[in-house]
């Protein structure tokens, strides 16, 4: 675990309690609840430990692409929604930016559910009076000029392309076929996507400007960065699919990136809808049993 302490005092009592952060805000993204690959059961443990005034939902949040061509939904993709729902009842904040795999909400935004708000974008003033623009950042996609499918693939695209590189080309040397053309191919393609990755920020940074704020905090490439873009804040907050990150500001204001890798209570109940419901065991073997082999 990167960035913070997470742990609980060794003296402290072993309760459900121990070792919760709070936050003045935390900002989430790219979940995508309802996919194979969303590591819910890390996200839930990362919402048990951390508490915040405000919670970004950044978009991505359920892909609704994914779940109209195949239904998939085991119970910790129901236990984080209940967690949210139930940290909002309780008095958190929560504003809910919907992204382009879930576009379908985007006809709510506007509208208030129950505790939650829905936004096509928001903005956090930080404790020190700056003020970011909050959107998923899909928007930048129609204007970079790069194939567009890179920006779903985000870093992974470059081990991916690094394993393929090596694989596939040792194979060739030994079938006898040259070197050269796949790895032209290849390293196109990497180029690609570095110059995409730059160009989403500064297309963000620029529109953030525009719009007379200090700069942007955005998910949607699965790249979890904090940096300074033309003197503009740049602000990423990562993805629950690959890398296991949330950004959060502390309560001196200062942004930081938490890597949640670890689960701390893999035993702990299920939050559910209502207080008083009497708490189910978890069934463990959700998340394995139905990832297709
Ligand atoms: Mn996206």
């Amino acid at each position: 675990m990167q960035s913070t302490t997470v742990a609980p005092p060794p003296d402290a009592a072993p309760s459900q309690e121990a070792g919760t952060n709070r936050y003045r805000a935390i900002f989430l993204s790219d979940i995508h609840l309802g996919t194979a690959g969303c590591k819910a059961a890390h996200l839930l443990d990362f919402l048990r430990h951390n508490e915040s005034d405000s919670l970004y939902l950044v978009g991505d949040i359920i892909d609704g692409w994914a779940l109209r061509s195949r239904f998939f939904w085991p119970q910790t993709h129901n236990d984080v929604i209940q967690k949210v729902l139930r940290k909002a009842r309780k008095g958190t904040r929560v504003i809910y930016i919907p992204g382009n795999h879930d576009e379908v909400a985007r006809q709510f935004c506007g509208l208030q559910f129950g505790d939650v708000s829905i936004c096509a974008e928001s903005q956090h003033q930080l404790l020190d009076g700056r003020t970011l623009w909050v959107v998923h950042g899909d928007l930048a996609d129609g204007v970079i000029r790069h194939a567009k499918w890179l920006a779903h693939l985000g870093d992974a695209l470059y081990d991916w392309i690094l394993w393929m590189n090596r694989h596939l080309n040792n194979l060739r040397t030994r079938l006898g076929f040259n070197y050269w053309s796949l790895s032209q191919f290849l390293k196109y393609k990497v180029k690609n996507a570095v110059s995409f990755i730059s160009d989403f920020e500064q297309v963000l940074v620029r529109e953030a400007r525009k719009r007379g704020y200090d700069g942007v905090i955005c998910g949607h490439i699965h790249h979890a960065q904090i940096r300074t873009v033309d003197g503009a804040l740049y602000v990423n907050d990562g993805d629950w699919v690959e890398s296991l990150t949330a950004l959060v500001e502390t309560q001196e204001g200062e942004l930081r990136i938490i890597v949640w890798n670890t689960i701390l209570s893999p035993d702990a109940p299920t939050q559910h809808w209502s207080d008083e419901e009497q708490p189910q065991p978890r069934r463990q073997s959700d998340d394995l049993a139905q990832i297709p082999a």
